[in-house]
């Protein structure tokens, strides 16, 4: 097949997600076609099977705001006509969705049929989407998709509570690749992190404030009192530099290390003993599962689709949201020796369950129903 892929080329979940599936993609022998404003962060190497559309935004003296929906989809008319693709998969619903059916029906004045996929990754529907500035437009393109996906049942179900849906939604959770996302020999690593044999807890996300990024930093500083320990807090983002205040105010600051963006983040989980997401909304948790994947147990809260990742007491335990004490008691349990190992196992047990190979075949079959 030739498939067009359109996301957000950054850091977040959702452009990892639709990058990953590309070059999974590409790699059972299907042509792929990026369109993006920039090169996607993990599109890193060449294939003959991998091809990238920058969507060019011009400025223009009257444009306060550029109008980057009709470049965007003027660009996949252009990429589907002449690249003769036979499928759009867009990440993200905003503007992505609206704007690949604005593509669509002008592709159909020129005698053309392109069907179009949208994947739901979560803020496009449970933060931003639901917004009265853009619900009425995130309503009618997943309504007009031709097949609708959503990461986790919780996103599913959150989609028909908040908008008014006609269309069947299929859940395809996240996925990992089990070859990059493993345990890595890293020992003189861990030893010149933590020289006395301390544990080693790391966060990652985009530091947004729905992630709630001060509270892994408030578990933190309770457990640190009970045991020696030290903190990795990897990404970027809005809150990054009040966090860096809040952690000096509040905290032993040479025991917490911000790295930001990494791009070899299994480096550093393959050295983590715990993974703690404190979010306020998270509709599955990419980067747990990547945690996971490198045998790291999670502490998370009960957010979204996170019950469907993490298994309370088995893979590390959920919490509700903002309970600092019960996250830093149980933080300590899986922290003591007599314990770890059995949470590691079980949390590479459960991250092979969304193990690449497992997940993808679900995303042709989605592709194959609607052509
Ligand atoms: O929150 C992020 O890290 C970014 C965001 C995105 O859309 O780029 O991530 C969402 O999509 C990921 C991939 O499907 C999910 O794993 C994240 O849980 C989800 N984030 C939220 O729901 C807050």
């Amino acid at each position: 097949m030739k498939i067009g892929i359109v996301c957000y080329p950054t850091y977040g979940g959702s452009g990892v997600v639709a990058t990953e599936l590309g070059k999974a993609l590409a790699k059972e022998g299907h042509k792929v076609h990026f369109i993006t404003y920039s090169q996607p962060t993990r599109l890193d190497y060449f294939s003959e099977n991998l091809f990238y559309h920058e969507v060019i935004i011009k400025e223009y003296p009257l444009f306060e705001y550029p109008p980057y929906e009709i470049a965007l989809a003027s660009r996949m008319v252009d990429v589907v006509q002449h690249e003769k693709l036979d499928i759009l998969h867009v990440h993200y619903a905003i503007p992505h969705a609206s704007a690949a059916l604005l593509a669509k029906q002008i592709l159909a004045t020129k005698g053309i049929v392109i069907p179009v996929v949208t994947t739901l990754h979560g803020t496009d529907i449970t933060l931003v989407g639901k917004d009265v500035t853009y619900e009425p437009v995130v309503t009618y393109a997943i309504n007009q998709s031709d097949a609708v996906t959503a990461v986790s049942n919780s996103l599913r179900q959150d989609t028909y509570d908040l908008f008014d849906i006609t269309k069947e939604i299929t859940v395809i959770p996240n996925f990992v690749d089990l070859n990059r996302f493993k345990k890595q020999k890293k020992d003189h690593f861990k030893k010149a992190i933590c020289p006395n044999g301390e544990k080693l807890i790391v966060h990652t996300s985009n530091f947004r404030k729905v992630k709630r990024v001060e509270d892994v930093i408030k578990v933190f500083c309770q457990v640190s009192k009970q045991m020696p320990v030290k903190l990795f807090l990897i990404g970027d983002g809005p809150e990054r530099s009040e966090l860096e205040q809040f952690t000096r105010d509040n905290c032993s600051f040479e025991d917490i290390r911000f790295l930001g963006k990494m791009s070899k983040v299994e480096e550093v989980l393959s050295v983590s003993d715990l993974f703690i997401m404190t979010s306020e909304k998270e509709s599955f948790g990419l980067a747990a599962l990547e945690a996971m994947a490198c045998e790291v147990p999670l502490i998370s809260t009960n957010a979204g689709g996170l019950v469907e990742l993490n298994i309370d007491g088995e893979t590390g335990y959920v919490c509700e949201i903002g309970d600092i004490d019960r996250m830093a008691e149980k933080a300590i349990h899986i922290l003591d020796d007599r314990n770890l190992n059995t949470f590691k196992a079980a949390a590479l047990k459960r991250a092979k369950l969304f193990e690449l190979s497992k997940i993808l075949p679900l995303y042709e079959q989605v592709y194959k129903e609607v052509l």
